[in-house]
């Protein structure tokens, strides 16, 4: 179960990757000693989400399937949604401002919760249908960087 407080544990090459979306240095520096801690509620395919970094502290809902609004740290809008296979969560969202498409993962392994992150170029995916669509385009947009987030239970 995703249920529960995880806390930032380790990056694996977050800064590149964010350097690859164009955020700047000194943005990327904090960003990767952002100290976030996300507490997950699920309840069936509804979630409630707390997010609370360096940053802000925010509170997201979204439902499985359901495209909703979200916005990074840095004021990036995105619009996408999440859906469940299996045991893994499978994001899409959409960058408002260049059309770039944010694939992430969430699946546990062990006590870590691992968030992959990756860019494409192919733009203006957003409806959930379109997840598998993307999944199986990826291999021949890939803008080529990925980063993992690994968070711990808190
Ligand atoms: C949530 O479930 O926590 C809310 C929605 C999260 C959307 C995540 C989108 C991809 C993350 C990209 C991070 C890139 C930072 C430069």
């Amino acid at each position: 179960t995703y249920n529960g407080t995880w806390k930032i544990d380790r990056n694996d090459n977050y800064e590149k990757f964010m350097e690859k979306m164009g955020i700047n240095m000194v943005k990327r520096k904090l960003a990767s000693h952002d100290n976030l801690k996300i507490i997950i509620e699920q309840t069936g395919d509804k979630f409630h989400v707390k997010e609370s970094s360096n940053f802000r502290s925010i509170e997201i809902d979204f439902t499985l399937g359901v495209t909703f609004d979200y916005s990074l740290a840095d004021g990036t809008e995105l619009t996408g949604a999440w859906t469940m296979e299996g045991d893994v969560l499978k994001g899409v969202f959409n960058r408002k401002d260049n059309g770039k498409t944010l694939t992430t993962t969430r699946t546990i392994q062990g006590d870590e919760l691992i968030q992959v992150i990756q860019e494409y170029r192919i733009p203006s995916l957003t409806h959930p249908e379109d997840v598998n669509r993307l999944f199986f385009l990826q291999s021949y947009n890939y803008e080529g960087v990925d980063a993992k987030r690994i968070f711990k239970r808190g």
